[in-house]
């Protein structure tokens, strides 16, 4: 397939609620939308899961635009591209923005399916028909909220019940949900919000029966994890930590990691994405798919690439109405019974709503030879 033209959108969406973690608080959402056409007129749609600010990583939606304009659309515009795996190589040489590059990718992924009607399951090689889902509540004013909360998203049918943590904000709660909650899987998430001074306080979680604790230590560790391991018994997962395929091994060989937490845009994309899980497979290791408040589009991506069979453990990927009045695709994402349908048409099986992406869409910019 030859790209003759790449369209992005600069995208602002309100989310329904604030959503805090313990490095911040999201409630305006800015993202990148990009758009590849092929010489046949067919087309693929990516997200960029970087944020306005560099809290979760060193990306941001400017730092993509800039390296996806610059650097990697000269890369793919007009090239005769055979497969979607092709592309990890070709972005190879540049270093790191990896949520840049996944953007690309993950839009070549989706066009690829559709030129050879496939679904973009098919083409990953998943097999699933629908899939486990979790839901990952954010910081809350105060453990009373929490507890409501989560009392109706276990209504609904949530598969597992993740809440973020920080320091101050931590074992009482934990303890609290878990006593009104004895019997829901839970799972803590940190945010890198922990040194090894902390070890106490996360030793105490062990009680709690979690079904890991999600990147308690610094967001570029997998030494001070491995030491953090030996003294826990809850599985610690890494999610910040793991870019790539070389990451997700030295991390298993050092005892750092029972699970990994697979984010497509985090490790460069879905080539890269289906290396970790396979390898993660092969070494029993658990994965599930982790979220970045995503679109309908990279929400898609993420639902495609959880039908791989060791997407065993439930993932952050809710239905679009958790998030959104009004998501970018038709029909919307969603979860019934802690369950996502994955869609058959082809592609990422879901349509543009193009009407709603205008009324969002702050930039647009347009690509060709
Ligand atoms: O660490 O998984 C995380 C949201 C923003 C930044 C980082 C994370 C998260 C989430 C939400 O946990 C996942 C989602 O619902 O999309
Ligand atoms: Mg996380």
């Amino acid at each position: 397939m030859l790209i003759k033209e790449i369209n992005i959108r600069k995208m602002k969406m309100t989310m329904k609620a604030p959503f805090t973690t313990s490095f911040g608080t999201f409630q305006d959402k800015e993202f990148l939308l990009l758009e590849v056409t092929d010489e046949l007129g067919n087309t693929g749609w990516g997200e960029s899961t970087a944020f306005h600010s560099p809290w979760y990583n060193e990306e941001t939606l400017e730092t993509n635009l800039h390296m996806i304009r610059d650097f990697l659309i000269p890369l793919v515009l007009d090239k005769e591209i055979a497969h979607p795996d092709e592309i990890n190589e070709l972005f190879a040489p540049i270093r790191k923005n990896n949520m840049a590059k996944a953007t690309v990718e993950g839009a070549i992924w989706d066009l690829y399916a559709k030129r050879n009607q496939l679904t973009l399951a098919q083409a990953l090689g998943g097999t699933a028909e629908k899939i486990e889902v979790g839901i990952s509540i954010g910081i809350q004013q105060n453990v009373e909220d929490l507890i409501e909360l989560v009392r109706g998203y276990v209504a609904e049918g949530y598969k597992r019940i993740k809440v973020k943590i920080k320091p101050g904000f931590d074992v009482d709660v934990i303890k609290a949900l878990r006593d009104a909650f004895p019997h829901v899987p839970l799972m803590a998430d940190a945010n890198s919000a922990y040194t090894l001074d902390d070890i106490d306080v996360l030793k105490q979680l062990d009680e709690f029966n979690l079904t890991m604790i999600e990147q308690p230590l610094a967001s570029d560790d997998i030494i001070d994890h491995a030491k953090l391991q030996k003294e826990l018994k809850t599985p610690i997962c890494l999610d910040e930590s793991i870019h790539s395929l070389e990451d997700a091994r030295k991390a298993i060989e050092l005892g750092s990691t029972k699970i990994i937490n697979i984010k497509i845009g985090r490790v460069g994309g879905l080539t890269e994405s289906k290396k970790i899980h396979d390898y993660c497979m092969e070494n029993d290791i658990p994965v599930w798919c982790g979220g970045m408040l995503e679109s309908g589009i990279g929400r898609a991506h993420n639902v495609a690439l959880t039908t791989l069979p060791n997407f065993i453990l439930p993932g952050d990927t809710a239905g679009s109405s958790r998030y959104w009045e009004e998501d970018v695709i038709t029909p919307e994402v969603v979860a019934v019974d802690g369950y996502i349908t994955v869609p058959t048409s082809y592609g990422i099986g879901y349509e543009p709503n193009i009407e709603v992406m205008d009324r969002f869409t702050v930039e647009t910019f347009n690509f060709k030879e």
